[in-house]
């Protein structure tokens, strides 16, 4: 049994230097939601398998190319013979504000259908299914992908972790809505930003999220704090307190009656992501707020994905919400510090060096 399966869409990279307009050089990779957590994972010790579509070119290509080198099993990944690999271009603005480029409509990785999801979940049943509230917003094909998923979970009592990563460019609030309600029944665990639960909740279409500010998910979602270089740093160590705890933020009535209504409808445990403030994880036993930890802000794209795959990887390991949230800040911090979506998830022998004083030489 694969610790975990995941799916869903991962396009080419390109990452610019400033303004797309002006042209200049780009640096090419590959992102997807998805695959960025089952590549934290992989980093972390754990069997992932990915699927999903891509192309029948070079950009699919290097797609299962990456995924496979960094240890994610693609044996049931499709490619599509009639439409290309996606592709997203991201585009830095200003340091802390990155924009997103989708050329995705119509991609191999949109028209990703339930069949083929059904196969490669049936080939080897898995402890954790993840998966993101994107798919469901690129195609009614992707849609019922998902819910195909959402079905094997149950018959095969795979954990569900859902992180409901909405994006403002592929759906509407109200869509996003109308599916998320249906899927919550079906979820374990649910992470979210703060603005995202609503979503979840009936009714919540009307709580529209603000816009993102790359499109590509909230600026600050992983559970992190920027410092500047010539800023003194705080301590990394692990802050929680035990439940119930203090209150994360202004927001947390709003936020703990939400996670209560959701605990309500049978998700056992909601995590949300504070951004700058953190994290808190709600259970039936009460909540636990973990700080963020400190670091430089180099490119916070791929931060919540990474906060996602430490906090499964925790729990994998059968640690309890104070060890899962730990583990997933110190991910997401990491992703923070490091250029790309996905490069720089540490391995579980890196964990410790965020905790490492400034100028700290490995050796
Ligand atoms: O979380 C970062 C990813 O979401 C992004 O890089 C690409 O999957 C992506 C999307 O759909 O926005």
């Amino acid at each position: 049994r694969p610790d975990v399966f995941t799916f869903g869409e991962t396009m080419v990279a390109l990452r610019g230097s400033g303004p797309l307009k002006l042209g200049g050089t780009m640096q090419v990779s590959v992102a997807g939601a998805e695959s960025n957590v089952a590549i934290g994972l992989a980093r972390l010790g754990h069997s992932v398998r990915w699927a999903g579509a891509v192309g029948e070119d070079e950009a699919g290509q290097l797609v299962l190319r990456t995924l496979r080198a960094e240890g994610v099993e693609v044996s049931g990944a499709s490619t599509d013979q009639d439409a290309p690999t996606g592709l997203l271009l991201f585009e830095p603005r200003l340091p802390e504000v990155t924009r997103v480029h989708y050329y995705r409509a119509g991609s191999a990785g949109s028209r990703l259908t339930a069949d083929v999801i059904d196969r490669a979940f049936r080939a080897a049943p898995p402890t954790v299914l993840h998966l993101t509230g994107i798919t469901p917003a690129l195609s009614p094909t992707a849609r019922s992908a998902a819910l195909r998923s959402l079905q094997l979970a149950r018959e095969h009592s795979s954990l569900v972790c859902l992180d409901v990563n909405f994006r403002a460019r592929l759906w509407t609030a109200e869509e996003a809505c109308a599916v998320l309600r249906e899927w919550i029944p079906h979820v374990d665990v649910l992470i979210a930003s703060d603005d995202e639960l609503p979503l979840c909740l009936p009714g919540g279409g009307g709580a529209m999220p603000a816009p993102q500010s790359g499109g590509a998910g909230p600026a600050q979602e992983g559970g992190y704090r920027e410092t500047s270089p010539d800023r003194e740093r705080t301590p990394d160590g692990p802050q929680s307190s035990e439940a119930p705890s203090g209150p994360a933020d202004n927001n947390e009535p709003t936020i703990a009656a939400q996670a209560k209504l959701l605990l309500d409808l049978g998700v056992d445990e909601i995590v949300v992501k504070l951004g700058a403030e953190g994290a808190t994880a709600y259970t039936h036993g009460g909540s636990l707020h973990q700080p963020a930890k400190t670091v430089r802000a180099v490119d916070a794209v791929g931060a919540g994905d990474a906060f996602v795959a430490g906090y499964l990887s925790a729990l994998l390991d059968g640690e309890e919400p104070a060890g899962c949230l730990e583990r997933a800040v110190t991910t997401g911090a990491f992703a923070v510090a490091s250029p790309g979506d996905w490069e720089g998830a540490p391995t579980r022998a890196e964990l410790g060096m965020l905790g490492a004083p400034p100028g700290t030489v490995v050796r």
